[in-house]
């Protein structure tokens, strides 16, 4: 069968995982990607994202291709976009569409509904894909695969979850290819990830799901490849794509010392290029620390979502105390490894002055970057319900997440000063480049207050404050995903305005008899 995925904006390692599986069992791959242009998390206008919009391009590169399957892994912010794809898909080509991913995972009542969508896939897609593609043809058979929820008109098949892969190890290595050979520029910096799940179960966050309600009773959730598994994918990815940097994609790299030592000795010897990780403070101490530097660790992302402790342990069932942030940051500044702080807005209970507080911390602490982001609810997590109790959710609300229809807002609720929170996230921009005294003032001044609310462009200029030429491939990444499928868009665009003598006017294409 030829499966081909669509995918959107950025290298996605499921695709890779499920792309392996699939050709290890005989299948053909192929990716569709739509580079989305204005319409990422860094930049957003809709009539730009019109203008370069390649939908069409894509439903011309499916009926080229001629698919057996189309498969879409899906967020919850990416969720409106596929099921709009899927549906002009479906109108063009009549195939069979699956969707896989985090939120279907977590609402799949309510995707299945959608007219588009033919399969869903919950949790680890690996086995069921592959399962789905071998009995294509046989709808009776799909119709009973374990994690694969089908439908027959109105009648919904709904299967039991297999267990969780227990060996990481048994994986074979994600097809990057199927990114690469198409976009050679994900082949900057090389993404990969160690581990599946997460010893922590925050109320925000969609391991609080998977932990509680999809998985129970179906193997250990939080797993690991073995440091030998991953430098091995590490040495054959060196010797073949000449990258200039790593990510490590897990939820947090370095929950497990003994592990991190041992891969970390192995990551120096055979690897040595700079990588980014995320962190957590609760496992920072000087001696980790120490050891990231060696192995050419260059940045550290961590989580901290709120610096009042109480409303951290209640709300967001974290227990990592103010003093061991302050610690995390540092000791990766004294040891030049640049931090990253992300922080939370509109959280249930949080007040102004709990944001006040956070401003007088990173102004004392330092770190190199911060962000800011207001808390989207993500479909069934604790944090809902939460939130409900506290009224700042109606069940009205909850159906909208649900529906995934509040993809693109990042307020929901909050108390009565929100719109000062939105102030506080435009001082954060500049906040790390004004030296501490003057912030010590404008904060007690609250001079906030007058700022602008600038929403995600607050964002988008800390990113641009913050770049890194030598290994930021991420924001490199973003600049020639722009650069490459701009310039191709406006080049057609003009082709179809000034048509060559000879040129078909609509497509812009030679003529033929
Ligand atoms: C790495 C990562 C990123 C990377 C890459 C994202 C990507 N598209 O791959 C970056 C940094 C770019 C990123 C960006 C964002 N991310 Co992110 N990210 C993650 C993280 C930490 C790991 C994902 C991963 O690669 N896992 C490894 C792969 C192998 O596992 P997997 O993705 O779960 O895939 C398996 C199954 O889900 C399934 N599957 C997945 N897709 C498909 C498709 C088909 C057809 C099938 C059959 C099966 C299937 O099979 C796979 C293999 O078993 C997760 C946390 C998590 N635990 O999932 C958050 C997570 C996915 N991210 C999240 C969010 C919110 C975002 C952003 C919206 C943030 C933002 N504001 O920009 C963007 C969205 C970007 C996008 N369009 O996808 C949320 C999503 C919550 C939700 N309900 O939607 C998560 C769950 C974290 C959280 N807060 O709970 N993210
Ligand atoms: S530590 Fe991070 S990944 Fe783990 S549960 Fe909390 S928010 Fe999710």
């Amino acid at each position: 069968m030829h499966i081909v995925f669509v995918s959107s904006a950025c290298e996605t390692l499921a695709i890779e995982y499920l792309a392996t599986a699939l050709k290890q069992a005989g299948h053909k791959c192929s990716l569709c990607f739509d580079p989305q242009l204005f319409n990422d998390t860094f930049l957003y206008y809709k009539r730009l994202h019109k203008f370069f919009d390649y939908t069409e391009d894509i439903i011309t590169e499916l009926k080229s291709c001629k698919p057996d399957l189309v498969a879409f892994s899906v967020v919850s912010d990416n969720y409106p976009w596929a099921i709009r794809l899927a549906d002009r898909i479906k109108k063009a080509l009549q195939v069979p569409i699956v969707f896989g991913g985090v939120h279907p995972s977590s609402v799949p009542d309510y995707v299945i509904r959608q007219p588009s969508v033919d399969y869903i896939v919950v949790g680890e897609g690996e086995g069921a894909l592959v399962d789905l593609a071998d009995n294509l043809g046989n709808p009776a058979i799909c119709r009973t695969i374990p994690n694969i929820w089908a439908k027959n008109g109105t009648e919904v098949f709904k299967n039991e979850v297999r267990p969780l892969i227990e060996d990481l190890d048994a994986l074979p290595f994600p097809d990057k290819g199927i990114f690469y050979d198409k976009l050679p520029f994900f082949a900057e910096g090389y993404i990969t990830i160690t581990s599946r799940g997460c010893v922590n179960k925050c109320t925000f966050c969609n391991n609080s799901l998977y932990k509680d309600i999809i998985y129970p009773g179906k193997g250990r959730f939080m797993r690991r490849r073995s440091p030998e598994n991953v430098l091995a994918e590490l040495r054959w990815a060196k010797a073949t794509y000449n990258f200039s940097a790593v990510h490590f994609w897990d939820e947090i790299l370095i929950s497990d010392k003994k592990w991190l030592f041992e891969f970390l000795d192995g990551y120096k010897k055979d690897i040595n290029l700079p990588f980014t990780a995320c962190i957590h403070v609760n496992f920072i101490d000087e001696e980790s620390v120490a050891r990231l530097k060696e192995a050419n660790c260059w940045q550290a992302i961590m989580g901290v979502q709120s610096l009042n402790e109480e409303l951290k342990k209640n709300i967001l069932n974290r227990r990592e105390s103010n003093e061991k942030v302050r610690s995390a940051i540092l000791l990766l500044r004294s040891a030049g490894i640049h931090a990253i702080c992300e922080n939370m807005l509109g959280l249930p209970t949080q007040t102004e002055d709990d944001l006040v507080n956070m401003l007088s911390f990173y102004n004392e602490t330092r770190p190199n970057r911060l962000s800011l982001y207001f808390l989207r609810y993500f479909p069934r997590t604790k944090i809902i319900d939460i939130a409900m109790e506290h009224k700042m959710l109606t069940p009205r609300d909850v159906e909208e997440i649900n529906e995934g229809l509040t993809a693109r807002s990042f307020i929901q609720g909050g108390t009565i000063t929100i719109k000062n929170f939105a102030r506080i996230q435009t001082y954060l921009v500049v906040l790390l480049a004004l030296p501490k005294w003057l912030n010590r003032v404008l904060i007690r001044a609250r001079i906030y207050k007058v700022f602008p609310d600038l929403g995600m462009l607050a964002h988008s200029i800390s990113r641009l404050l913050d770049r890194h030429k030598e290994y930021d491939v991420d924001a490199a990444n973003f600049m020639a995903r722009y650069r490459l499928f701009a310039r191709k868009k406006l080049a057609d665009r003009i082709r179809t305005l000034f048509p060559r003598p000879g040129l078909n006017k609509k497509t812009g294409h030679v003529k033929t008899v």
